[in-house]
């Protein structure tokens, strides 16, 4: 809590063109937050690079990741939209919580697992603790709330016994922070993989619907995803790739699965996946044709990077020197 207001922190990493599990699971609700909390959103960067990533291609899905941060529904005037590497206090909060976190509770990171598989020429010492930088970021705002995807989930927890453990030797330095997850949006399935998260940087682009992709794509991807050899369209364990679809369909559309479940009663999958393309796309037409407006305007992007990283700065900074004076170094 900041001054009795709330605060509510989330990111998302320019580590790839962004997709509609993005958009479900994260940016889409950070919207719903503004008018009752103090509000944070960060682009981060510092994140992205626990994978190689392509100097250029960073730098323009910064750009990218912000512009769509208002093309969701953000506003700058009240939200603090700024990108992480522009506020040092992150990093520098970082190595401070590393030696308050265990090489134990790294290890056991489902994320820090899955991406050593994925990356295994390239498991360096940020990959394994990612998630004491993403403490860094929550905490330094003294964050009460932190709406993510469910893949998140296990980096807040471990956020908050890092900040247990913090305040236990030295009391009332952290805000403890809830994490926040959207019933609706919490995990969107791979097209391809329905049992694998969709992710910005699966290889395979057909497995991915990203925000930015024109209608026929969309509706092409939606018509080539993996289900099962049923024609019903009704949610059951054991389809996951109608289950996935079936959320997909849900979160676009606002209707319940049963109300799904009655609309498609006597049409096949082929109508039931037109459907879902169609509904993705009348939601994200207009968040593209936004995108674009904001995106061509790179001098408003850069001023709107940094009056939020000013804005930032100044309360990292307050955390970072209260941390600071109660570890007991000289100030
Ligand atoms: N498939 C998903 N379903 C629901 N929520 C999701 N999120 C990501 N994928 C899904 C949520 O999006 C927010 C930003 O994620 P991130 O960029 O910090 O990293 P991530 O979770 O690692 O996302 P990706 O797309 O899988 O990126 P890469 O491929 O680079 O690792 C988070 O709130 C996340 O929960």
């Amino acid at each position: 809590m900041l001054n009795e207001q709330k605060v509510s922190y989330s990111g998302v990493q320019p580590s790839g063109n962004l997709t509609i599990g993005n958009y479900l699971g994260a940016i889409k609700n950070f919207s719903a937050y503004s008018e009752l909390y103090k509000c944070f959103y960060c682009v981060v960067d510092s994140h992205a690079i626990t994978v190689r990533q392509v100097p250029a291609e960073l730098r323009r899905r910064t750009y990218e990741t912000l512009a769509l941060y208002i093309a969701c529904g953000l506003d700058p005037e009240k939200n603090t939209l700024y990108v992480q590497s522009h506020v040092p206090a992150h990093t520098e909060l970082a190595w401070i919580l590393n030696c308050f976190t265990m090489f134990g509770e790294l290890s056991r990171m489902t994320q820090f697992k899955d991406k050593s598989e994925k990356h295994a020429d390239n498991i360096n010492a940020g990959l394994f603790t990612y998630p004491v930088l993403m403490a860094s970021d929550i905490l330094l705002y003294q964050t009460d709330v932190v709406p993510v995807g469910i893949d998140q989930k296990q980096h807040v927890e471990l956020c908050r016994d890092i900040a247990t453990r913090f305040n236990q030797l030295y009391p009332d330095t952290f805000t403890m922070p809830e994490p926040i997850i959207s019933k609706s949006g919490m995990r969107i399935m791979s097209l391809a993989e329905p049992t694998k998260k969709m992710s910005k940087s699966d290889e395979n682009a057909n497995a991915v619907v990203y925000i930015l992709d024109d209608k026929d794509t969309m509706i092409r991807k939606f018509k080539r995803a993996v289900t099962d050899s049923d024609t019903v369209v009704k949610y059951a364990e054991g389809k996951d790739g109608i289950n996935n679809l079936m959320t997909i369909y849900s979160c676009f559309t606002g209707k319940t699965i049963s109300e799904i479940e009655k609309e498609f009663e006597g049409k096949g999958y082929g109508d039931f996946k037109l459907a879902v393309g169609e509904a993705c796309a009348d939601a994200l037409m207009p968040v593209q044709e936004k995108f674009r407006q904001i995106l061509a305007d790179k001098a408003y992007l850069e001023e709107v990077m940094k009056k939020g990283a000013d804005e930032a700065a100044y309360y990292a900074r307050k955390t970072l020197s209260k941390v600071k004076r109660k570890l007991g170094f000289v100030i």
